[in-house]
């Protein structure tokens, strides 16, 4: 995957290229992450990338010409890249929408400063415009990041092992369930006993069991149009009518 970043602020990519997961994937060449400075694309001598907005108002626009030089130029470089702008307008990005652009060979992230960009180049110049949430940040360039991040761990090798983002939550449907690690007793609590037993299906069925739980108190919205299993169902019916039973006992 060949991410180009089109921005003001390249040296804020830094940070994300060279440390972590994705420093370690670029080493290993299973990603490559360009920023590109759209004011290399501007014309004049103060290599200018904004301008006051027709009709007035405060803030500033960011200038049509150079950032679609830059875009056609990132084009031109990766033909088959898919151009996205990063804008709270956008379409809201998740597990679901990195995936799909997981399949892309290429993503040129687009993005915005000031109060924004000049309408004709979002018209004509970019294939969709992503937002990571419903608030507002003072540009695209950390929402960029964010989907570099969430992308790149689904690239095949990225991770460690291939298994990890098959198991991760919004894969399976389900938040995760609890990790624990050495020592077996930390100040006062203790490590589930199930967890040492060895029994590798007990495992599995408490994990499972734990995530449910867990996502029925946190996230309850994620289960509605999830694939449950029989077995999912049943814990879940069993835990039902073992509520409904101490219900019922504090009632009478
Ligand atoms: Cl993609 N950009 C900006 N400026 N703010 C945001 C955003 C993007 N996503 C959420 N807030």
């Amino acid at each position: 995957m060949k991410f180009t970043v089109l921005t003001i602020f390249p040296e804020m990519f830094s940070a994300l290229l060279r440390g972590g997961i994705v420093g370690r994937a670029i080493e290993h060449q299973h990603i490559s992450v360009e920023p590109i400075n759209i004011r290399d694309f501007a014309k004049d001598r103060h290599r200018t990338v904004d301008d006051r907005p027709y009709g007035g108002g405060c803030g500033m626009v960011m200038k049509p010409e150079p950032m679609a030089e830059a875009i056609r130029h990132a084009r031109k470089k990766d033909p088959e890249a898919c151009t996205l702008l990063l804008t709270p307008q956008g379409q809201l990005f998740n597990q679901r929408v990195a995936q799909e652009l997981a399949g892309y060979p290429g993503l040129i992230l687009v993005c915005g400063r000031y109060e924004g960009i000049d309408e004709r180049v979002r018209e004509h110049l970019v294939d969709n415009e992503l937002s990571i949430g419903d608030y507002v940040l003072t540009g695209g360039e950390l929402a960029a990041m964010v989907v570099i991040d969430a992308v790149s761990r689904l690239i095949p090798g990225t991770l460690g092992s291939e298994h990890s983002a098959q198991e991760d939550s919004f894969s399976t449907g389900l938040l995760e369930y609890p990790q624990y690690t050495r020592p077996r007793s930390f100040e006062g609590t203790n490590v589930p006993e199930v967890l040492l037993s060895g029994d590798h299906g007990a495992i599995r069925q408490w994990r499972r069991q734990a995530s449910l739980v867990r996502t029925v108190l946190k996230r309850p919205d994620l289960l509605m149009d999830q694939p449950l299993t029989t077995g999912d169902l049943e814990f879940m019916k069993k835990l039902q009518q073992d509520i409904k039973t101490i219900i019922e006992k504090h009632c009478e």
